[in-house]
């Protein structure tokens, strides 16, 4: 595991209110962070390695940045990382650390690591929560439900896994998919799961049929499991992903629909108690663009 030091820019020149994101980094903070170091399952999806970095990349940009009075304070619990191609080892112990941080914080933000993350967030939540209704929501250009190969689970397979766990309970709406991004037989499997989607195109019209989806998975669940693939964004806003989108859904949709989110757990008084940021790729990131738009998000995530 390699250790991070929450450091950044120092203006306490300007006074109490000049405070950034890594003066709330304390032991005992109401939220947690952990990171998943893994590029196994983007190996076995046949993409682009290098999101095994993506922990330490994200919190950089995000431990400078400023913050208003009432930012919460957070605990990092460091990065558990997948050793070799013992990802459902790794994967099972992500689970482990979220649910013992989730006995004591409100809330755990992953930071992946490919979407293979997103199983391990999910063994954790279901671990800490086993009689909860869940409903996932994930920002992806890609379902990521395909089905298990010769390769084994992988990032494009850990909604399927899911499901499989799940069984009629499984309730996940999928926002920001790419037609061309998704083979035919997903959106066959998708209409047969029952699976809610908004495709990428249409954001750019109108929110109201996102908003409405939103609303309708929190009114429906206890709690909220969300998950940002970094894909989901343009290429000139994401470059650094294993699989940069061609349309995508631009940064400031994303966050606006990320922010409906929290205040519809909010509203509706459920809950959000782990969310994860993933697929960067810091090897192909230009000028750390991507990992300082994750590390938006994640400023976004802990906030709220
Ligand atoms: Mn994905």
């Amino acid at each position: 595991m390699s250790e991070f030091h929450w450091t950044g820019r120092d203006d306490s020149e300007d006074g109490p209110a000049a405070r950034r994101v890594y003066h709330c980094h304390t032991a005992g903070g109401r939220h947690a962070i952990v990171g998943f170091e893994s590029d196994e399952g983007v190996r076995r999806n046949q993409g682009r390695v290098g999101a095994r970095d993506g922990p330490n990349a994200i919190r950089g940009p995000l431990a400078g940045l400023p913050i208003p009075a009432d930012f919460p304070t957070f605990t990092d619990h460091g990065n558990i990382a997948v050793l070799g191609e013992e990802l459902e080892q790794g994967q099972r112990l992500l689970g482990e650390a979220i649910v013992a941080a989730m006995q004591t914080h409100d809330r755990v933000l992953v930071l992946g690591g490919g979407h293979e993350t997103a199983f391990g967030s999910f063994l954790g939540l279901r671990g800490a929560e086993p009689d909860a209704q869940i409903g996932i929501l994930n920002f992806d250009a890609h379902l990521d439900i395909r089905q298990i190969g010769a390769n084994g689970p992988s990032s494009g397979t850990p909604f399927n896994q899911i499901r499989d766990r799940e069984g009629d309970d499984f309730d996940y709406l999928c926002i920001g998919v790419a037609v061309e991004s998704n083979t035919q037989a997903l959106f066959a499997r998708a209409a047969d799961w029952g699976v809610r989607m908004i495709m990428d195109y249409t954001l750019t019209e109108s929110l109201a049929d996102a908003r409405h989806e939103i609303d309708a998975l929190i009114e429906r669940n206890d709690i909220i499991y969300l998950t940002i693939d970094l894909d989901v964004l343009p290429h000139y806003q994401a470059p650094g992903v294993s699989c940069p989108a061609v349309r995508g859904v631009p940064f400031s949709t994303i966050q606006t629909l990320v922010h409906y989110c929290l205040e519809g757990v909010q509203k509706q008084e459920r809950r959000l108690p782990v969310c994860d940021i993933v697929e960067l790729n810091p090897h192909h990131d230009h000028q750390q663009m991507t990992a300082k738009t994750a590390a938006i998000l994640a400023r976004q995530l802990l906030a709220g």
